[in-house]
């Protein structure tokens, strides 16, 4: 029986300790739930994480949406999800809230794939690949607190790893290595880690990115692994609209539009960036555009508040030749069909899809089979922290129960 009886839902804490939604589904074989999480760093054009009156009224909405959603069939994903966005009735989901939305929406996809008895990921698609994890290593921007690092993630994605395994493990070496060199280099400080698990620290962007680089060749030498490194500026957090300029805040600068591309441009450079995400805000499509021009050859130049999972705003932004990777991140849209319209969009217009965890997160490992399953070549994650090892822990063991083999990689 895959028809659903009843959606209920409960108010759950994230990894920061803030309220969010995890929806249950029940039919006459199954019951399955999922968690959504949250980000600090949320872009303007997502869908609205919660309505006016937070998770409560989430909750309270879900009741109504259940006898929407009840006698559908969990089998018709589209149907489910199209009862869904029409319910809510708005653009960006600000009266059901995107997080009812998408908790809903995956809990719907693993009572389906419980009833047929098969792992979500094997739900979503019979090819399965597994992804290079990109793990934030050392964080600033909101996710840190205190006068941090101007740029949110300092990045590595180890793309020489021939497993999943093998890169965790070699991502794990970097994370541990950085601590060293962080004692080593700030003897009256004590270490401690950020939202998502990342090394907190009182340095310049070029600090950061030296003290990486080092950790990453390190690790490099001893397991013969190519590493690269990456950031996410998450520029929309630090730019200004009044002053029409980056301002950072910890480095006491700031950078017109211009200044900023010349300074992403010689980072890039300097330290063989392989991987930038929002190196400039969510509305100025033209300077990702210059900035994949000239150096989109040796470089992933990736939206993530700029397209916001949204397939009209990654259609403008491959039209405008803005961007070689889009992260995906399904509360940012709502639901798994826009999901996965999102990243075939992306493979169709050969642009690497980034699935994505958020800053606040719950150990639900559905992310792990949404990269899995709808084959995004790159999983960005996080390598510490319960909440992120929940998906890590579930790739691993998809990789080694189904052999599934690694994707290509993606540089
Ligand atoms: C990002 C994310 C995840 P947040 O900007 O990419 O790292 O942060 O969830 O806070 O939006
Ligand atoms: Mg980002």
């Amino acid at each position: 029986m895959s028809e659903i009886r009843e959606v209920r839902a409960r108010k759950i804490l994230d990894s920061r300790g803030n309220p969010t939604i995890k929806a249950i589904v029940y039919t006459g074989d199954a019951v399955a739930s999922a968690c959504a999480p949250s980000g600090a760093s949320v872009g303007r054009f997502e869908a609205q994480a919660f309505p006016r009156g937070g998770v409560d009224e989430s909750i309270n909405m879900i009741e109504s949406l259940s006898n929407v959603l009840k006698g559908m069939s969990v089998d018709d994903q589209a149907s489910v999800d199209e009862a869904i966005r029409m319910f809510d009735g708005t653009e960006n989901f600000s009266r059901l809230g995107g997080n009812a939305a998408i908790a809903t929406s995956v809990a719907v996809a693993k009572a389906a794939a419980a009833i047929r008895g098969i792992p979500l990921c094997k739900y979503f698609s019979a090819q399965l690949e597994t992804p290079f994890p990109l793990s934030n290593i050392i964080g600033g921007g909101v996710h840190t607190k205190g006068k941090s690092i101007d740029f949110q993630e300092f990045l590595v994605l180890p793309v020489g790893a021939r497993s999943f395994s093998e890169a965790v493990d070699v991502n794990v070496m970097v994370h541990r290595e950085v601590s060293y060199m962080l004692t080593a280099r700030l003897p009256k400080y004590v270490l401690g880690k950020n939202d998502e698990g990342a090394w907190a620290a009182p340095l310049s962007v070029r600090e950061a990115l030296e003290i990486l680089s080092s950790a990453a060749q390190k690790v490099e030498g001893e397991t013969g692994v190519k590493i690269r490194i990456g950031i996410d500026a998450a520029a929309s957090g630090i730019w200004s609209s009044e002053k029409k300029a980056y301002v950072y805040r910890k480095e006491g600068f700031e950078k017109t539009s211009e200044q900023q591309l010349e300074y992403i441009s010689s980072l890039i450079e300097e330290y063989g960036i392989a991987y930038f995400e929002d190196p400039f805000h969510e509305e100025d499509f033209d300077s990702f555009a210059k900035l994949k021009t000239s150096l989109g050859g040796k470089c992933i130049v990736t939206g993530d508040d700029l397209t916001v999972t949204n397939e009209k705003r990654i259609r403008k932004a491959t039209e405008s030749n803005a961007i070689n990777a889009v992260i995906i991140k399904p509360n940012q849209i709502g639901t798994l069909t826009d999901t996965r319209m999102a990243v075939e969009l992306a493979l169709s217009k050969k642009i690497t899809p980034v699935a994505s965890h958020r800053s606040g997160e719950t150990c639900d490992p559905a992310l792990a089979h949404i990269a899995i399953g709808m084959k995004c070549p790159v999983i960005k994650i996080g390598i510490m922290g319960g909440e992120r090892m929940a998906k890590i822990n579930e790739i691993m063991r998809i990789e080694e129960e189904l052999r599934v083999k690694m994707a290509k990689p993606p540089v």
